[in-house]
């Protein structure tokens, strides 16, 4: 180890013992004066065998993670029929979304739906009308693709300003998976599309009660909308739409009908509930814009934020985040301390990829004082994340969707964090 090293580790070490003395029960080692007992005495795990290998055939996290889990705003949860809770974004690290605790939005409750029982109807402007069994979409070719799913939603409760105190809350609408599916342009093959296809529309449905209908153009249909029946490997959740739903890369996840049943080939757009009074943006003068399809680029610290304080002292502190375009890849990420004044570049822990989360990292030297923390996200179009007052200044104040502007923490030297609006 060099001379400057050992240094900055003595320097790291001493930072901590610090924060101990500053916030009860930190519990970080090089605190407690004499030996420590962790090290110099025998424990339990070390004398005693640990569970056998039948104890979990399907396993849950440790029980010192339950606090991961998906949480609900109160007032944002009517019933158990008409729901939203959100994804614990604050507590997790990487980019892939865990099943168990991805956030989920149902419209009338989440249905279950055995694969024997499982339809799926193409029918509309076909040659051929067709219906598929389940055990009929494992027999074409598949692929598999990472892909985010943000809800309209995410973010809309901050428009008029900073609300909620939590990156779950304010960003949690989202999560990523690895999708395995059938693109839906083979199926759409299958069934034999008109000789021209443009100006043409699907209009696609669900099982559940709700059918949560909508049109999409036949130009996306026909590009990456994958019929998906694994996330991560494994079954889709009950709640994500097992067995079958639908993927629609970078666009809003209302269009990504659960428990897929139908797919109708039309000359125009249905103009349903979903893409009409609902997921529309309202601006100031009145008129509404609609067909506002595409996640624009998007990004936050879930690391500090409020519901991840920082709990050392100044020296070494690592901040971290999330951005993700539905335009398409990300190129760069800006991180900055002071409320937007300066900005620093951040490390992306793998180059983007196409309509899918980035992971950011900036390692800073942390003097212990107060920050305005804010991250702006760049995309491969050349699109760059505006500041709450420019999406205001377009888009007023009647908006409650589509809401990708920064967001700032003010993280206190204490290393709270606080949801706040900077001007
Ligand atoms: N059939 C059906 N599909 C649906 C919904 C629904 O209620 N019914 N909710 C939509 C909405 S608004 C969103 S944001 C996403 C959420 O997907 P998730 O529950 O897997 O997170 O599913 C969409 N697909
Ligand atoms: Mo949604």
């Amino acid at each position: 180890m060099s001379d400057e090293l050992k240094s900055s580790r003595r320097a790291f070490l001493k930072g901590g013992a610090a924060a101990t003395a500053g916030i009860a029960a930190a519990g970080a080692a090089g605190a407690a004066e004499g030996p420590d007992p962790l090290i110099t005495e025998l424990q339990d795990w070390a004398s005693l065998t640990g569970d056998g290998v039948d104890a979990t055939p399907y396993g849950l996290p440790i029980e010192f993670e339950s606090d991961v889990i998906r949480r609900n705003v109160e007032w944002l949860t009517a019933d158990t029929i008409s729901s939203i809770n959100f994804t614990p974004i604050h507590a997790l690290d990487g980019t892939i979304t865990p099943q168990g605790c991805a956030f989920e939005r149902h419209h009338s409750g989440a249905i279950e739906l055995a694969k024997e029982d499982y339809r799926l109807m193409i029918n509309g402007l076909v040659d051929t009308p067709l219906v598929f069994t389940y055990a009929d979409l494992e027999r074409f070719p598949r692929e598999n693709h990472v892909y985010f799913c943000e809800c309209a939603a995410n973010t809309g409760m901050e428009w008029a300003g900073a609300q909620l105190n939590g990156a779950q809350f304010t960003h949690g609408m989202i999560h990523n998976m690895e999708y395995t599916g059938v693109p839906l342009r083979t199926l759409l093959a299958e069934a034999g599309l008109p000789a021209e296809t443009a100006g043409k529309w699907v209009y696609v449905e669900g099982a559940d009660a709700s059918s949560n209908g909508r049109s999409i153009p036949m130009e996306k249909a026909l590009d990456d909308v994958l019929v998906a029946f694994k996330a991560n490997g494994e079954a889709l959740r009950k709640e994500h739409g097992y067995p079958v739903r639908l993927v629609v890369p970078g666009w809003e996840g209302n269009m990504w009908v659960k428990w897929l049943r139908r797919v109708e080939v039309m000359d125009g757009p249905v103009e349903s509930r979903e893409e009409t009074s609902k997921y529309t943006d309202t601006l100031e003068d009145g008129t509404s814009r609609k067909w506002t399809w595409a996640m624009d680029a998007k990004s936050v610290v879930t690391s500090p934020s409020p519901q991840a304080p920082i709990t050392h002292g100044p020296g070494p502190l690592v901040i971290t985040g999330l951005a993700w375009s539905g335009n398409g890849a990300i190129t760069r990420v800006d991180v900055s301390t002071d409320g937007g004044m300066n900005w620093t570049q951040a490390r992306l822990a793998q180059p983007g990829q196409k309509m899918a989360l980035s992971r950011f990292y900036l390692e800073i030297d942390w003097d212990g004082s107060e920050m305005l923390l804010q991250s702006r996200a760049m995309d491969d179009t050349g699109y760059v994340q505006p500041t709450k007052e420019q999406l205001r200044e377009v888009r007023g104040l009647n908006s409650i969707y589509h809401n990708n502007c920064i967001q700032t923490w003010w993280v206190r030297e204490t290393g709270e964090a606080e949801n706040v609006e900077v001007s």
